[in-house]
């Protein structure tokens, strides 16, 4: 028997909201590797296009034609496998075969390669000196695109557990405030509990109430905001902004920003809540304003998500004009692990810290715990509670009793 792929095989399953998404099993020297891809809600104009207009289905009957084109492959070769992809969609985004089939075969391939070895995916998709745990970051808070109306227009509160001296910690505080948060909220009259899709809470009401309340949530527990604890804030702008007006339009909680008064109002968010984390704060094509951030507010990781969409290409232009100090890492926005890879590279060589994180849509997979590892990320943006977040949590857990691993990562 040999290493190489002998078989690629996929299937329609159901992603966090129940909608279907595509599964991959790669089988390498008789180990096979599984992975499901996730989903955004709100995506970036210039990631790679999830899926084809037939959906996973037609996805699907692509591989099935095709997936002799990887058998004999080296399921470790990250570049082989990614090749073989590009060469079988053929279009510069992904929108023939959908970039969630390039996760998939990629990452079952990764997984298989390190099953094989018998080491962990982290060690098996890179070689680094050392290894730590990124520090969890988790959506304690929703609104904008994954929850419904009544809700603060600003997409995500997150809290992070900057002075923990354990990812388990870590994850305890973060927790601990997702409850006590609810606890508060529940003081509200209407509020019935619900959350939105990444499992923080979805209460109705505006974007200042919502901050206030996770602040308070913080303080109640006896953390000094910026030091124990910190908030961040995804504030996710393209959802908010109109290219026709150029201004951005909260129409939950009733007002319009320029560009100028957008900087100000992230600004002011960002000093206001001591934020330690600050993610599209404006729209994803407003590299000038972000620049702006990142020079008034070094301290901070001023974040591109839909701004660079995990695409070496952009980044580097982000890089060039300071666009940003950070920058999420999302397999899907890329395409295949190989191009988030390069992505990652990119942003190593460049001092730009980075953020490895789940989608609105996701799967029960753990996948991308590795990959945190594996670049070096120093935050893993991948929710609180909800099943499919728990399961990265728990596999942080797991993780960090292995011998490799140094400790988390300072943020
Ligand atoms: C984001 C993500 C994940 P989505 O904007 O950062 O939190 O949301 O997957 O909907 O793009
Ligand atoms: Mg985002």
């Amino acid at each position: 028997m040999t290493d190489t792929i002998s078989s690629v095989r996929g299937r329609v399953i159901y992603n966090s909201r129940g909608q279907p998404t595509v599964e991959v099993d790669v089988t390498a020297g008789g180990r096979t590797g599984r992975a499901a891809a996730p989903s955004g809600a709100s995506v970036g104009k210039h990631e790679a296009v999830s899926l084809p207009p037939g959906g996973p289905r037609a996805s699907l009957d692509i591989l099935a034609d095709h997936s002799s084109d990887l058998v004999g492959t080296d399921p470790a070769d990250q570049a082989a496998v990614g090749n073989i992809l590009r060469e079988m969609d053929g279009t510069p985004n992904y929108s023939r075969i959908g970039g969630a089939l390039a996760y998939a075969v990629s990452v079952a391939a990764a997984e298989s390669a390190a099953l094989v070895r018998g080491v962990p995916l982290y060690r098996a998709i890179s070689e680094r000196d050392s290894y730590r745990l990124p520090v969890p970051l988790g959506n304690v808070l929703g609104g904008g695109a994954h929850a419904g109306r009544g809700t603060p227009d600003i997409q995500e509160i997150l809290v992070c557990a900057t002075g923990a001296r354990s990812v388990r910690d870590a994850i305890q505080t973060n927790m601990d405030v997702h409850r006590q948060l609810g606890s508060l909220l529940s003081e509200r009259a209407g509020f019935t509990g619900g959350r939105g899709d990444e499992g923080g809470w979805a209460p109705n009401m505006n974007n200042e109430e919502a901050l206030e309340v996770a602040a308070r949530a913080c303080e109640s527990l006896g953390y000094t905001l910026g030091k124990e604890v910190s908030l961040g804030v995804d504030f996710a702008a393209s959802t908010q902004y109109d290219a026709g007006t150029n201004r951005y339009v909260y129409d939950r909680a009733g007002f319009e920003n320029n560009p100028g008064e957008q900087l100000e109002f992230a600004a002011d968010i960002i000093s206001r809540y001591r934020l330690i984390y600050a993610e599209d704060a404006v729209h994803e094509e407003a590299f000038a304003e972000m620049s702006e951030l990142a020079r008034r507010f070094p301290e901070v990781l001023v974040t591109g998500d839909d701004l660079t969409v995990t695409n070496h290409t952009i980044l580097e232009r982000a890089i060039r004009e300071g666009s940003c100090n950070a920058a999420i890492l999302k397999i899907n926005q890329a395409g295949s692990l190989h191009d988030a890879m390069l992505f990652a590279g990119a942003a190593q060589r460049n001092g730009i810290k980075l953020i490895t994180s789940h989608r609105s849509g996701e799967s029960t997979n753990a996948h991308i715990v590795h990959v945190g590892i594996a670049t070096g990320s120093v935050m893993l943006k991948v929710g609180v509670v909800g099943g499919e977040r728990v399961a990265k949590l728990n596999e942080m857990a797991r993780v960090s009793g292995h011998d490799l691993i140094r400790g988390v990562a300072e943020v």
